[in-house]
This record gives structure tokens, C-alpha cells and sequence, in this order.
């Protein structure tokens, strides 16, 4: 019989939730630590293992800084919003709000059987007026500022869902949720200027401790690319069309021009005889998604019939639409490099079009490598990047041609066609125009509606309740935006509404989030990598030019915890019918075993499959610790004899160890440690307090329900989770230890004993208690140390 875990998990929760154990003090002289989760959507089919291995490991961080002097705010909330809750509503016609909120009751009751260390109080939820109001209020800064917009677009249009929606919700040419098929349609859209942030978000990359993959995923979102913008003449005609090019090196190899099919010139320019050809492809181009258009297949296209003039060169060339190039990016027109481009190439070989080397290098084109000009006049000779700078100086001297930084990032579209979303503080007049809501009417609430579904055209389901349409000020009549806003509106601040959840005046109070901010921790999964973390970014810097915070960069550093697999090794879902649900695992084995097993899977970034039988292996262990203190029959075992000394240098490695770890989140080798400590206590017969004490601590952020028991048994004071972080002694904890000499001045003055690994600080502690050393420096402060480590130590005294 070890304890019983579920009567103790029970109690101690009860204890820290009513002495508010871990409530983040508002005022405090100590440090501040700031660990934050990605806040999870309310699901109704709650939460499974994969949950609470991602909410361990900034429970494990935050209970160790709180026990290492930290004022800790780690908060817990819900990113309330969202499709599932609706799509329900559409089915039963039962509020999304009822849904939403019994979802939130029972995530909250199985978290707290978790034992996280949340601080309650501090709970939100993005769906709740109180708290949109003030996503609301955000909006209007940045429709303020211009940073929001509308625009006539290309949606995916997704006719299933009946919405619209953003690149990163579209995986091949099918919706995230559900993979029902998306088309391209357009149609009018809020849109956030993120674009106008992009060198900002690129720059600031640098400043943040994050993941470098995910940094570099951000780069390559962004996408910068620098080159230049070159004029062309069209043959015949008065237009002129420009291209952005990042070669203009090669413009001794350009070979024909092509624009996008949806480019406004092409009208234009298209002969009578192309006409039919040209309309066709147009047509059939419009069909397509973006993901289609650049996925490489097949090359396409059509000649329009019309002839560009080279300005460096003066050629004539051949003026084609095709697909592979886009109308919103750069200009919507290339000029074609078939020697040096690999697009450009596969489009010369089928419409047998002309290509031309001009670079040296590689034995076939097209050579996309460095290599000196060929065939390219006062270039010849140059090496790539020498061309690149006198191209660029030539173009600008003869005004044919500017450099220019092209990003492909682009804005965010910020509408959906839905119901439980935030609603818009926006009012469309016929005279006066598109007004933002008065900042005291806010918020502007989600109203009653009959019908959730979106009608077939499209129109959001708030346009059915027309008398919340309709907004009368200044004598005019207008009418609301009916459209919402996305999911990822209300998760872009949450994090700074932690600072300060209650206020009613401001989205939070400036000295509040200038203390708190930035998180210290930020923990999710590597999925939001471009999504969420980059729109939290630019809000963050929204703010900080409005003068709402005081960073530039809401997350300093960023971990990504790895995927539970089912027991299978797939990923676990209701269809495969591998999922472990938290509920049912925090029955059988104990939250504190849970925890600690998740932990001890593997790497915390790796994909973990799950295993029933290491999950046991995990209690065992955890019920062995219990048995060192108290035994079967329930009676406390432990002694207050000293440990040998073998025993008290391995738990003195044993604290050094599991603290590094934790530190850098080393969590499975922070278990093993504290395993093979267990075993040598067993094999020495050893229940002495002296070394269970500091074990008990160290394994309570992994397993707190259990050492808050055994601490208490064991007299320790207060609780186990707020005691201080016990520290270890280095010279217990060097493998070695050597005698050294101590000099004074030079001077020989005695001897110390002291670990190889002890630091210079800790030797002159040492050697300064030798009485021999303390006289020879007569009271005063060393002036200079030379330590060699296991040789000498020279200490100089003025
Ligand atoms: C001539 C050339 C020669 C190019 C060469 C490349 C290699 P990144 O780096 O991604 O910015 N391009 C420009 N606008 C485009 C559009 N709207 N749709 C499709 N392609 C477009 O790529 C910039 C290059 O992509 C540009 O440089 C242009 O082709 C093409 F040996 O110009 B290049």
C-alpha cells in the first residue's frame, strides 16, 4: 500500500487553491517570472495527454522560480472563439456561448486536477464582453492609425464552411478544419497592415531567444528580398510596365516578359489575334488557388501578341501570361531569365522560346549559381554579385530602374462571415463614411441571432438581426459591419491582459505590463510558428508606437513541446481511437505520476509515443520516494541520522543536476538523476531527512501533490512548494578535491582542501578561514585572485 494518491491530490490542491499559493503579487520587491502556455480552445471533447505534456513543463519552471525567490505569474485562460462551438450551434441551435462556457467549466476542473500552479484569479476568457472590449478598443487604434482597412480581394472562399480564410487555415487547396475544398473569389475584407511592420518583425527576430528554426520559418514568412524595380517599354504602344527583379545582372539574358494573367495591362496589350487565347486562360487562371499556382507543375500560359523593349539592351522580346507569376507580388510582371531561372527555363523548353547564357558555370542550364558574366557587355567578366552593384548603379544613372526590397509578406486578412466571433466597432454611413464605434460604447456586443449559419452569399449571420444594424448618430443612419474578426484577434494581446485581467478603464494598467512583460517563458506547440506568434508580434509593436506598452518584443524566449503520439506511435485522434483522455489517466495513476511521466518520455521537443507501461515504471518510482519516508503500514520511517557521506555527495550532485536541468529544461534527465539518487538510498539503506528533504524538493515541481505530503511528514515548514530551492555544496559535489597552497603576496601561508570544480570565490571563502591567511592579509579585501584550480591560490592584498 503506498499513499493514496487521489485523497492527497485532492487535499493539497484545496490547500494551495485556498491560501492562494500561487497568486502573482502585484507589488513585490522579489524578481519578477512571467511563464506563460499557449491558452487552449475549449473543446467539448476536453483535454488528453498531449494537453497536460505541454502545460508540465511551465508548471515545473514556474514552481521552481517561485522556490528560487521569483514573483511568478502563470496564468491559465481560454481562446474562446472559434469554429467548433459554432458549427455546433449550426447543428442543435444551441448558443455557442452555453457550449463554450461548460467546455471552459470542465478544462478548468481537469486542469486543476493537474495541480497546476495557475493563478486563478487571473483567468480570461477572449469570448467574454468584458475582455473583447478591449480587443475591440485595439482594433480601433489600428483602424486609427490605417492599419486597418477594407479591400475588394482574392479570399479562399471556402463553400463548405461558408467563410473565408487566411493563407496559413489552407493546406492544400482544402480547409484546415475539416479539409473541405477552397476556391478563389473576391470579395471585401478587413485587412491588417501587417506589411507596413515587416522590416520591424525581420529586425527584431534577433533580439528574441525563440527556437532558430522558428525564427527562421518567421524569415522566411516575411521574405525579404532585395533587387530592383526596371522599367519597360511595351513596342508600339505608350505603356510602360515595370518588373522586380533580385537579378538584375542578368538583364543580358532576358528572353521574354511575362505577366500575371490577372495583370491590368494585359487587356491592353494583347493582340486581336491573342484576344480569344488570352481571355481563355484568364478565365481558367481565376479558377485556381494560389497554393495550385505555385505548386510546379506543368508550366502554362499564352502569348499576348505584344513585344517589350529591353532598356539596357534595347532588344525586342515577346510579351506572355502565365500563372507561375503572381499578381500580388512584386509587380506582377517578370522579366525571364531562361539561362538562370528554373521557372523561366521549364517555360522556354515548351514554347520553345530562346535562352541565352549569361553567367559561366555549371556544364547545363539553367545554372542558377555564382559565376563571372558572359555575353553581357560591361558586365563581362564581373562576378555575380560585382554585377548585381553595377547594374544597379547603371539603371539608376539612366533612370530605367530603382533598387527596391520586396517582401512576401502579406496583409492580414482580419474578416470572417461567422457569428461567434468579436463583432467590429465599426459603423458604415452612407454620408459620412465608415466611423469607428465611441470608445464609451464599447463593447459592442455579440447580438441574439436566429440563424448561426452564414447566408449562401456569403453574408455573415449578424446582417440577420437588422435592428442591431442599424446605428442612428448625428442624424444619419448607418449600418453595423457585420462581418467578425478572427480566432487570432483576441489570442494577439492575451498575454498583456494577464498583466492586469480585471481592469474595467484600460485593456490593462501601463505599470502593470511594463513590470510583467515581456513573458519569460512562452510554451506551445511549433504549429503557430507563423500564425499566432506573428501576429502577437505585430500587435505588440501596434501597441508599443501607440504608446500602450513599453516592449517591442512580447515573448524573450520560446519553447515548443513535442506531440503526445497514441500508444499506437500515430498521432492520437477520436477516429483512430488512440487517445489517452486526461480525465480517465488522472483517475488511474495520479496527476503526480502523469506529470512526471510526460516529463521523463523524452526531450521535451521531440514527438513521444505513449507508453502504459512506462507510465507504471513512473509510479513505482514515485511510490518507492513515499516508502523512504513512510511505510506500508502507514508508519513514518525516516530517521534524523546523518547520511553516509557517499549518500550526501550524490544528493548534493543530485540538486546540482536536477537544477541545471530544469533550468534548461532538460526534464527527462532531471528524472533519471533523481532515479538513480532513489536507488542508491535503497541500496545504502539510507532514510535519513538530511538527504530526503532536499530530494523531495527537488522532484515537488514534478510531482508536487505527494512531496507537499511527505514534506509535511517530515516537518518540513510551510509548503513544499514555496520552501526555498535547496542549493548545493560545491565541495560536496566536485568529484575530485585536491590540497592547494595559499599565498599571501606571493608568500606561502598555508593549505586548503577543496573540490577541483570549486570557484575562485569559494576557495578564497576557504582560504580565508585558514588562520595563517587570515592574519598574513591583516583584515583587509583581497585586491587581485590568481587561482589555479587544484594548483594554487595567490591571493594580493594592497
Ligand atoms: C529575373 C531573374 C533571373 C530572376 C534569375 C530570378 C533569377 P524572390 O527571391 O522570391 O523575391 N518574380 C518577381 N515577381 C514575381 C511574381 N509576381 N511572380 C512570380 N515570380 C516573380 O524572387 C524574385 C524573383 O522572382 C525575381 O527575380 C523574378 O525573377 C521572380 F536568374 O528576375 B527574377
Amino acid at each position: 500500500m503506498s499513499l493514496n494518491f487521489s485523497e492527497i491530490e485532492s487535499k493539497w490542491q484545496k490547500k494551495w487553491e485556498s491560501s492562494k499559493a500561487f497568486k502573482a503579487e502585484a507589488k513585490s520587491t522579489k524578481p519578477k517570472y512571467y511563464a506563460l502556455d499557449m491558452f487552449p480552445y475549449p473543446s467539448g471533447s476536453g483535454l488528453h495527454v498531449g494537453h497536460i505534456a505541454s502545460y508540465t513543463p511551465a508548471d515545473i519552471i514556474s514552481r521552481y522560480k517561485r522556490a528560487m525567490g521569483f514573483n511568478v505569474l502563470h496564468p491559465m485562460g481560454y481562446d474562446a472563439f472559434g469554429l467548433p462551438a459554432e458549427q455546433f450551434a449550426i447543428q442543435t441551435g444551441i448558443h455557442p456561448a452555453i457550449t463554450t462556457a461548460k467546455a471552459i467549466e470542465s478544462f478548468g476542473n481537469t486542469l486543476r486536477n493537474f495541480g497546476f500552479s495557475f493563478d486563478w484569479d487571473r483567468q480570461i476568457s477572449t469570448c467574454e464582453p468584458k475582455y473583447y472590449k478591449w480587443t475591440q478598443f485595439i482594433f480601433l487604434k489600428l483602424f486609427e492609425r490605417g492599419l486597418a482597412y477594407q479591400k475588394e480581394v482574392p479570399v479562399n472562399w471556402c463553400p463548405a464552411l461558408k467563410t473565408v480564410l487566411a493563407n496559413d487555415e489552407v493546406i492544400d487547396g482544402k480547409s484546415e478544419r475539416g479539409g473541405h475544398p477552397v476556391i478563389r473569389v473576391p470579395m471585401k475584407q478587413w485587412m491588417l497592415k501587417i506589411t507596413d511592420y515587416a522590416e520591424r518583425l525581420l529586425q527584431d527576430l534577433d533580439t528574441v531567444d525563440w527556437p532558430e528554426r522558428t525564427k527562421e520559418a518567421q524569415r522566411n514568412w516575411i521574405g525579404k528580398s532585395e533587387g530592383a524595380r526596371v522599367t519597360f517599354k511595351v513596342d508600339g504602344h505608350n505603356e510602360t510596365f515595370e518588373v522586380f527583379t533580385t537579378r538584375p545582372d542578368t538583364l543580358f539574358g532576358v528572353t521574354f516578359m511575362v505577366m500575371a494573367p490577372e495583370n491590368p495591362l494585359v487587356k491592353q496589350i494583347t493582340t486581336d489575334h491573342q484576344k480569344r487565347n488570352v481571355e481563355e486562360y484568364v478565365l481558367a487562371t481565376s479558377k485556381k488557388s494560389e497554393v495550385d499556382r505555385k505548386a510546379t507543375t506543368e508550366k502554362t500560359g499564352v502569348f499576348t501578341g505584344a513585344h517589350a523593349i529591353n532598356p539596357v539592351t534595347g532588344e525586342k522580346v515577346p510579351v506572355w501570361i502565365a500563372d507561375y507569376v503572381l499578381m500580388d507580388y512584386g509587380t506582377g510582371a517578370i522579366m525571364a531569365v531562361p539561362g538562370h531561372d528554373a521557372r523561366d527555363h521549364e517555360f522556354a523548353k515548351k514554347f520553345d522560346l530562346p535562352i541565352k547564357r549569361v553567367l559561366e558555370g555549371g556544364d547545363e542550364l539553367p545554372f542558377e549559381g555564382e559565376g563571372k558574366l558572359v555575353n553581357s557587355d560591361f558586365l563581362n567578366g564581373l562576378s555575380k554579385s560585382e554585377a548585381i552593384q553595377k547594374m544597379l548603379s547603371h539603371l539608376e544613372a539612366k533612370k530605367i530602374g530603382v533598387r527596391e526590397v520586396q517582401y512576401k509578406l502579406r496583409d492580414w486578412l482580419f474578416s470572417r462571415q461567422r457569428y461567434w466571433g468579436e463583432p467590429f466597432p465599426i459603423v458604415h454611413f452612407p454620408k459620412a463614411g465608415m466611423k469607428g464605434v465611441p470608445v464609451n460604447e464599447l463593447p459592442v456586443l455579440l447580438p441574439e441571432v436566429a440563424e448561426y449559419e452564414p447566408s449562401d452569399k456569403g453574408e455573415a449571420p449578424l446582417a440577420r438581426n437588422t435592428d442591431w444594424v442599424r446605428y442612428e448618430a448625428n442624424g444619419e443612419v448607418g449600418a453595423r459591419e457585420t462581418d467578425t474578426m478572427p480566432g487570432a484577434a483576441g489570442s494577439s494581446w492575451y498575454f498583456l491582459r494577464y498583466t492586469d485581467p480585471h481592469n474595467d478603464n484600460a485593456p490593462f494598467d501601463f505599470e502593470a505590463q511594463k513590470y510583467w512583460m515581456p513573458v519569460d517563458l512562452y510554451v506551445g506547440g511549433p504549429e503557430h510558428t507563423v500564425g499566432h506568434l506573428l501576429y502577437s508580434r505585430f500587435w505588440q509593436k501596434v501597441m508599443f508606437d501607440v504608446g500602450l506598452v513599453s516592449h517591442q518584443e512580447p515573448f524573450k524566449k520560446l519553447a515548443h513541446q513535442g506531440m503526445v503520439l497514441g500508444p499506437d506511435g500515430e498521432k492520437m485522434s477520436k477516429s483512430r481511437g488512440n487517445v489517452i483522455p486526461a480525465e480517465e489517466i488522472v483517475k488511474t495513476h495520479g496527476a503526480d505520476a502523469v506529470r512526471t511521466f510526460v516529463t521523463f518520455m523524452g526531450p521535451l521537443d521531440k514527438d513521444k509515443p505513449w507508453s502504459p507501461t512506462g507510465i507504471d515504471g513512473v509510479k513505482r518510482f514515485l511510490d518507492r520516494v513515499s516508502r523512504l519516508v513512510v511505510n506500508d503500514d502507514g508508519q513514518y520511517v525516516a530517521t534524523k541520522e546523518a547520511p553516509p557521506l557517499e549518500i550526501e555527495k550524490l544528493v548534493h550532485k543530485t540538486i546540482k543536476k536536477v537544477t541545471e536541468d530544469i533550468e534548461s529544461m532538460s526534464f527527462n534527465t532531471a528524472v533519471s538523476a533523481m532515479m538513480i539518487l532513489v536507488n542508491e538510498l535503497y541500496k545504502a539503506e539510507c532514510r535519513s531527512e538530511k538527504a530526503l528533504k532536499p530530494l523531495v524538493q527537488i522532484l515537488s515541481p514534478f510531482a508536487p501533490h505527494m512531496t507537499e505530503e511527505l514534506w509535511e511528514k517530515m516537518g518540513g515548514e510551510g509548503l513544499c512548494s514555496l520552501a526555498p530551492w535547496p542549493k548545493y555544496d560545491n565541495t560536496l559535489v566536485a568529484d575530485d578535491t585536491a590540497t592547494i597552497g595559499v599565498q599571501v603576496n606571493g608568500k606561502m601561508r598555508g593549505t586548503i582542501e577543496i573540490g577541483i570544480a570549486a570557484s575562485e570565490q569559494e576557495a578564497v571563502a576557504a582560504a580565508m578561514a585558514v588562520a595563517g591567511v587570515a592574519s598574513a592579509m591583516g583584515g583587509k579585501n583581497p585586491d587581485k585572485v590568481i587561482y589555479k584550480a587544484g594548483r594554487i591560490l595567490n591571493i594580493i592584498v594592497k
